[in-house]
C-alpha cells in the first residue's frame, strides 16, 4: 500500500555482498582439497569448469581490499567443507583451515562483518562415495562435526553463520545430492529423505552455535521466489497455495516451527515419499530454532492450476532444473506481466516486498537477504568503464522494496548483493555475470583475470556511504 512516510535503512543495517566458495576460489585441486560434488558435475563443454574460477583463492587479499574500498559492512561466503576435511569426515586438512584463518582475518581487519555458509551446494564426494551422502542418517553426525569444527575454530571471529543454502535446490537436484540426472521422479523421493537429515542436522548445528560462539547467531539461507496465482480463478489460488507450501515453506516450517505443513506431509504421503522420521528429530528442530532468517531472492514466477488428466497421474513431474509442471498440483507459467532477464528470470521488486512480509508475518525472525543480483552478458568495453545500469535499475529497486517491507513492520540484518565480483554462474558458466567488479576473463580463456571496477561498484559505494537515504 502506499504509505505517507517512509523509514530509512536502520545505522546497522549490514550493507554486503556475496559470494560461494566453489563458484569464486578455484584452486580446486590445491593445497589438500577434496573433491566435491560440484567437481565431479559434468558441466557443457561450452562452459567452463570450477578449476580457476575468479581465483579468489590466490587474489583474497585484492579482493578483500576492494571491498573495504567499496564501503562493505558485511561479506558473506562460503567455506568449502572439502578444504576442512578433504572426504567430508575425518582427517582435518591443516593448509585448508589456514586458508579460512587468513581470509577471515583480512575480512575483520577491513572492518567488515564475516558471514560464513557452512555448506553452499559443495557436499563431499568422499561422504557420497563412503555411504550415498545426505540419503543416509550418518550425513547428519558428519556435518554436524564439521560445523562444531568451523565454530570452534573461527566462532572468535565469525557471528553471524548460515546452516545450509537453498535447500530446496539440494533436494531437487540429483547432482547437488552426488547421483545422476536420471529417473528424476525417484531422486524425488531420495532428495526428501535427504531433506529430512538436512533438517536434522541443521538444528543440530544450530544447538552447537549457540554452546559454542559467544554472540553467534545462525540461520538457513533459502531460496524464496516470490508466487501469484496467474488469473483470478479460484483453482489457480488453490494452485498456488499448494505451490507457496509445497515448495516456499516447507523446509522452513520444519526449520522454525519443527513441522512438516499440512500440504507437505499429504503430498509426500500421497507419493510415498513421507521420509523416516525418527524419535527425537522433530523435538530437536523444535528446540533449535534459528536467530533470523537469510533468504536469496531472484524472481518471482506464476502458478497455474494444472488437472490431471488421462495422460498424467498423481507424482508425474516435469522440470526445468527444478520441477516446474505436475498434473494435480501446479504448473509454472510465463507471468505476462513482467520483463526477464536473458535466462527468462522474471524481474519483479514488488515480489520481494511481498516475499519479505510473507516471510516476516509467518515466522517473525529478523531478516537477511543473502542474494539478490541481476546476470547479464557483459563485456569489458575498449574505452571507460563498464556501465551496468541495468544492475543498478535491478538492485536500486530490488532495495527500495526491501525499505518498504521494514516500512510496514518486517525487521531486516542487512542486504548482499550477489556477488561482489564476476564468478561463475550456478548453471551458465562465467558469460552470466553478476558482479560488482568485473574479472577479465572469458569461458575459456583465463587472460589476466584483472579485476575492474563497473559502474555499479561507485553506485554500491554511495549507496552505503549515505545508508542508503536515496533509494
Ligand atoms: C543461487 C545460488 C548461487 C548463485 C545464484 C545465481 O541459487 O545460491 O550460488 O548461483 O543463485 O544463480 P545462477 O548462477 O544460476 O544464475
Amino acid at each position: 500500500m502506499q504509505t505517507k512516510r517512509i523509514k530509512e535503512f536502520p545505522e546497522n543495517f549490514l550493507w554486503g555482498a556475496s559470494s560461494a566458495s566453489f563458484q569464486c576460489e578455484g584452486a580446486a585441486h590445491e593445497d589438500g582439497k577434496g573433491l566435491s560434488v560440484m567437481d565431479m558435475r559434468k558441466q557443457d563443454p561450452s562452459i567452463c569448469d570450477f578449476e580457476v574460477a575468479s581465483d579468489h583463492y590466490h587474489r583474497y587479499k585484492e579482493d578483500i581490499a576492494l571491498m573495504k574500498e567499496c564501503g562493505l559492512k558485511a561479506y558473506r561466503f562460503s567455506i568449502a567443507w572439502t578444504r576442512i576435511f578433504p572426504e567430508g569426515n575425518g582427517e582435518v586438512n591443516p593448509r585448508g583451515v589456514e586458508f579460512y584463518n587468513n581470509l577471515i582475518n583480512e575480512i575483520v581487519q577491513a572492518g567488515i562483518t564475516p558471514i560464513v555458509t557452512i555448506y553452499h551446494f559443495d557436499y563431499p564426494q568422499g561422504l557420497v562415495d563412503q555411504y550415498g551422502g545426505w540419503t543416509d542418517r550418518r550425513s547428519i553426525d558428519d556435518y554436524v562435526n564439521y560445523a562444531e569444527f568451523l565454530f570452534r575454530t573461527y566462532g572468535d571471529r565469525v557471528k553471524y553463520w548460515l546452516t545450509i543454502n537453498e535447500q530446496d535446490h539440494v533436494v531437487h537436484m540429483p547432482y547437488r545430492l552426488g547421483m545422476s540426472d536420471e529417473n528424476r521422479r525417484e531422486k524425488e523421493r531420495l532428495g526428501f529423505l535427504a531433506n529430512h537429515h538436512m533438517c536434522v542436522a541443521a538444528a543440530k548445528a544450530i544447538q552447537k552455535c549457540h554452546e559454542l560462539v559467544p554472540d553467534g547467531k545462525i540461520g538457513p539461507a533459502t531460496c524464496f521466489d516470490m508466487l501469484y496465482p496467474t488469473t483470478n480463478s479460484p483453482a489457480d489460488a488453490l494452485a498456488w497455495l499448494d505451490a507457496m507450501e509445497i515448495r516456499n515453506y516447507y523446509i522452513l516450517d520444519l526449520n522454525c516451527k519443527g513441522e512438516y505443513n499440512g500440504t507437505f506431509r499429504k503430498y509426500l504421503e500421497d507419493r510415498d515419499m513421507f521420509p523416516e522420521v525418527l524419535d527425537g528429530d522433530m523435538e530437536c528442530m523444535k528446540a533449535n530454532r534459528p536467530d533470523f532468517l537469510a533468504f536469496n531472492y531472484y524472481a518471482s514466477k506464476s502458478i497455474s492450476a494444472c488437472p490431471l488428466d488421462d495422460e498424467h497421474e498423481i507424482g508425474d513431474i516435469e522440470f526445468q532444473l527444478l520441477p516446474s509442471r505436475e498434473a494435480g498440483v501446479y504448473q509454472v507459467v510465463k507471468n505476462q506481466n513482467l520483463n526477464a532477464t536473458l535466462w527468462g528470470w522474471e524481474i519483479d521488486d514488488i515480489g520481494l516486498q511481498s516475499a519479505s512480509r510473507l516471510l516476516w508475518e509467518r515466522y517473525r525472525l529478523p531478516l537477511l537477504i543473502t542474494e539478490n543480483g541481476f546476470g547479464n552478458v557483459e563485456k569489458w568495453p575498449e574505452e571507460g568503464i563498464l556501465e551496468d545500469d541495468d544492475r543498478i535499475d535491478y538492485l536500486t529497486r530490488h532495495l527500495h522494496a526491501v525499505k518498504e517491507a521494514m516500512n510496514l513492520g518486517a525487521e531486516f540484518i542487512g542486504f548482499c548483493c550477489w556477488s561482489f565480483m564476476d564468478l561463475i554462474s550456478g548453471h551458465s558458466g562465467f558469460s552470466k555475470r553478476y558482479g560488482l567488479v568485473y574479472v577479465n576473463r572469458t569461458e575459456h580463456d583465463l587472460l589476466d583475470l584483472e579485476r575492474r571496477k563497473k559502474k555499479s561498484y561507485y553506485w554500491y559505494k554511495n549507496v552505503i556511504l549515505n545508508n542508503g537515504k536515496d533509494i
